[in-house]
């Protein structure tokens, strides 16, 4: 096996024998078979002069590239499904344009790990950045949202990685994916707000309350609201964790009195977590961890998550999913005998959400006023992932570090860093405001611009700096979005990826001012200065 694809890749250069993540070798040859089966797809509909992929394309093409994103899919049987359903693919799209499917084997991924390493470099970036945008369009798509220039772009994305070699095409093609994800997240964006209301802020306290209850990780709204359906008048409290907490703020989901709270932290936390917890956990997306024993007859899996021995539910040919499994078992489990609180990473004991892109839009005027005033003098974006690796303090620290007349807007579960955490208000608001899920990214870009136009100037020129942790591949493609959209100095950590090469990492740097973190003080002192 070969994979590199996150940051907490092993030695820092690849898993070569077993993924620091827990794939195993076996499953991470299939997810390189997968890759080279879709690559083959995208080129037999690309030869077929087809320049529209229809759902029955897209939608394989869109799980594929998801089931390969880290901490998703640990089940080889799941994989080989998955493969086979593309290889059907692409005999049917060669046997109906008359061409011969032998001529479109699955890519050699072999030979792309083994390419000189820029190519190698750039082609991750690229293949990296279109797995994290698959998941958007996942979820966009699970409530009936999608968009024809995002599914057609990963078939043209993934035919000219196969197809040219040419260090600038493939730059550009990076950039490209980076602004086609923008498009991605602004139709998750539009699906989530239109089905279930904008975000409104709320305070949520650490307290998870006696009785029943089921825990919710993940990214995916519609499987966390067909649940909340199935378990209103049944007693069963919901409750989130990780990056599905701002599900709390969106009002039809609210709605459901029986979503109490969230539970817990980040995803690098779950095996702690969860080890004693009276309750079922249901993963509806990544970050899943392998299962330990004291919990893994609790865990359940749905989407393109699956790992071996636990159950998965599946929808049906409707859409529906049937999860009288998890709702029994939080009854047999009956949750704690009385109201159990929990602190945060810093000991706080509440956190609060929901300050979507809406919310602070409409606080534009008075946040510009305070600006004008001296009031405000610098914004800061702290968002991404969080992971397991040490050297992520960094991010706890920067935030306490930032001075009372600072905003720091913030999202994604890296944001449990420092959550808890009483920053205080500035100009009447939180200083700290949480704006979502990694893919609220686009409602923090929306925002930037609005800032610009109200000031007259480019995002750049604004005072307002971006420090973004990664983990895995939707922080890439956020990270190639903000970069499509020209915005320099970016601070990211906690390391830089393994598969960006010493001449792709000086692109970066020279046309970006991409830069890694250092110390939390100079570091602070630069963006102020
Ligand atoms: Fe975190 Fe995992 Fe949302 Fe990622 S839960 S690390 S960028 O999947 O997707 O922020
Ligand atoms: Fe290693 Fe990350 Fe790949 Fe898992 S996803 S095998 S930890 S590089």
């Amino acid at each position: 096996m070969f994979c590199f694809q996150c940051e907490q890749t092993a030695k820092g250069t690849g898993c070569t024998v077993r993924g620091v993540c827990g794939k195993t070798a076996e499953t991470a040859d299939l997810e390189d078979q997968l890759t080279g089966a879709l690559i083959a797809f995208a080129r037999v509909v690309h030869d077929a002069g087809v320049e529209r992929p229809c759902a029955h394309a897209s939608l394989p093409m869109i799980e594929g590239l998801f089931t390969c994103v880290t901490n998703v899919c640990f089940d080889p049987e799941a994989v080989r499904e998955i493969i086979a359903r593309i290889h059907e693919r692409v005999e049917h799209v060669a046997e109906s344009h008359w061409l011969d499917p032998a001529d479109y084997q699955d890519f050699s991924m072999a030979s792309l790990w083994g390419a000189p390493e820029d190519v190698r470099s750039l082609k991750s970036l690229v293949l990296f950045g279109l797995r994290g945008m698959a998941a958007y369009a996942y979820h966009a798509r699970a409530l009936g949202y999608d968009d024809q220039s995002v599914d057609d772009f990963f078939f043209k994305a993934l035919y000219e990685t196969s197809a040219t070699d040419d260090p600038d095409k493939l730059l550009a093609l990076a950039l490209e994916t980076g602004q086609t994800n923008l498009a991605c997240m602004a139709l998750l964006d539009q699906a989530n707000t239109q089905t279930y209301g904008d975000p409104e802020p709320r305070q949520v306290e650490l307290v998870v309350e006696p009785g029943p209850f089921i825990v919710v990780s993940g990214h995916d709204l519609h499987d966390l609201s067909m649940l909340l359906d199935q378990t209103d008048g049944t007693g069963v409290n919901v409750y989130t964790h990780g990056e599905m907490l701002p599900a709390l703020a969106y009002p039809e989901l609210r709605r459901h009195p029986q979503l109490k709270g969230n539970f817990g932290t980040a995803w690098q936390n779950q095996q702690k977590e969860f080890q004693d917890i009276p309750a079922p956990v249901l993963f509806t997306t990544n970050c899943l961890m392998p299962p330990r024993a004291s919990y893994e007859d609790r865990v359940f899996t749905t989407e393109c998550v699956a790992y071996p021995g636990l159950v998965h539910i599946d929808a049906d040919e409707n859409g529906h999913k049937d999860f009288s499994a998890v709702i029994e078992k939080a009854k047999e489990l009956g949750g704690y005998p009385e109201a159990h609180a929990f602190t945060g990473i810093n000991g706080g004991t509440q956190v609060t959400c929901g300050f979507g892109r809406e919310t602070v839009l409409e606080q534009a005027p008075a946040i510009v006023q305070a600006v004008k005033d001296g009031q405000i003098k610098h914004f800061f974006l702290v968002g991404g992932c969080d992971g397991a690796k040490p050297g992520r303090n960094y991010f706890t620290e920067f935030v306490e570090k930032t001075p009372q007349d600072s905003v720091v807007l913030t999202l994604a579960c890296g944001k449990y860093r420092f959550n808890d955490l009483d920053l205080g208000t500035v100009a009447g608001l939180p200083r700290l405001l949480d704006m979502g899920q990694c893919n609220d990214a686009y409602g923090a870009v929306q925002v930037a611009v609005a800032l610009a136009d109200a000031f007259g100037c480019g995002v750049n020129d604004l005072p307002l700096s971006f420090v973004i942790s990664w983990y895995e591949q939707k922080a890439v493609a956020v990270l190639l979005t903000l970069l499509s959209l020209g915005i320099r100095d970016i601070h990211l950590g906690p390391s830089l990826p393994a598969f960006t090469s010493p001449d792709v990492l000086k692109a970066l740097q020279d046309n970006f001012g991409l830069t890694t973190i250092s110390a939390v003080d100079e570091d602070l002192a630069a963006m102020l200065g």
